[in-house]
């Protein structure tokens, strides 16, 4: 049943005062790791993080190595190497990562030269007490840790700069066509353990300095082990008023299953502003037990997730509220 707004206003915005028993969803399961990621590139992602998993890793590891591959693929134009750069040519990554037993999380935003970002907000959890490193001071963190400077820009994703540039009606700030890609996934290891991740170059074209919803901390990655664990992929400057991720887990720690916890807040975004019927919006998650839920808000933005379970890979097409 969906929540109507009285109920999910209570669920979400009062979520900081929810109780600590209102969070446990009923258990793990044992049925193995479920790998759920975003787009067309999440299948390949998803494979190596099984793969990687399998082979002793951590589940940390296994969300890190899989995002890395859309990272390190030149053809994916909106993460990592080859994503499209900024208004002045620049490619500025974001990316997070969610622990969601030790409720910790890394994250990077406007990262430049530095072609796996998530790899880097994964040094950021793990080596220092902050959460968000942003701009040069991100890079100059990268460098410390030992990853090399690099162009991100590829041939193909200077000239398409380029044509844009050069174009006296371009568009300005917003989603290109050909650019929602970033990469999200959401995993369990199957004894209860959740990894929440998300690495992006954001909107092509964006205002130098613009951050998205994808490295923020409950917008684009969110993880709690005794509930479940969220992330998000469209419009990072819709989202990022709705705090998507987190509002996802918190309506799952009231009851809702994955795939109602999306659809509801899909709803919620259209009770409080009509227009965002319209809106490029979609969410993943998954829950303690491997349950899984994946939503667009319409049709002519529809998420095809990828999805790992019992060693079967494969391309799903979510469900469209519009
Ligand atoms: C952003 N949410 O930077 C990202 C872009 C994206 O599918 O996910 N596109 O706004």
């Amino acid at each position: 049943m969906p929540l109507d707004r009285r109920s999910f206003i209570k669920s979400v915005a009062g979520g900081t005062a929810l109780a600590h028993a209102e969070f446990m969803t009923g258990g793990a399961s044992e049925a193995g790791p479920v790998f759920l990621s975003t787009w067309v590139h999440g299948k390949p992602a998803n494979e190596r993080a099984a793969e990687v998993f399998l082979a002793g890793g951590s589940l940390l590891d296994a969300v890190e190595k899989g995002i890395n591959v859309p990272e390190n693929d030149p053809n994916v134009t909106s993460v990592g190497y080859g994503g499209l750069p900024n208004a002045e040519g620049v490619v500025e990554l974001d990316a997070a990562i969610m622990d969601g037993t030790r409720h910790r999380a890394g994250s990077v935003c406007n990262l430049h030269s530095i072609k796996n970002p998530i790899s880097v907000a994964r040094l950021v959890m793990e080596r220092t007490r902050h959460t968000t490193l942003a701009g040069d001071g991100a890079f100059r963190f990268a460098l410390k840790v030992g990853f090399q400077p690099e162009q991100l820009l590829t041939p193909e994703s200077l000239k398409k700069w380029l044509e844009w540039k050069s174009n006296p009606k371009r568009i300005s700030y917003w989603l290109s066509p050909e650019n929602h890609d970033t990469i999200g996934m959401v995993a369990t290891d199957g004894k209860g353990h959740l990894v929440s991740g998300c690495s992006t170059s954001g909107l092509a074209w964006k205002i130098p300095g613009r951050v998205g919803d994808s490295p923020l901390v409950g917008c684009g990655v969110y993880a709690d082990d005794s509930v479940g664990a969220a992330s998000a992929t469209g419009d990072g400057d819709l989202m990022t008023n709705y705090c998507t991720s987190v509002s996802i887990v918190h309506l799952m720690a009231r009851g809702a299953s994955p795939q109602d916890a999306c659809l509801d807040l899909l709803r919620h975004m259209v009770k409080t502003d009509s227009k965002n019927r319209s809106g490029e919006v979609c969410f993943i998650a998954i829950n303690t037990r491997g349950e899984i839920g994946a939503a667009s808000m319409k049709s002519a933005y529809r998420l095809k997730y990828a999805l790992w379970r019992d060693s079967k890979s494969e391309l799903l097409d979510a469900t469209a509220l519009y």
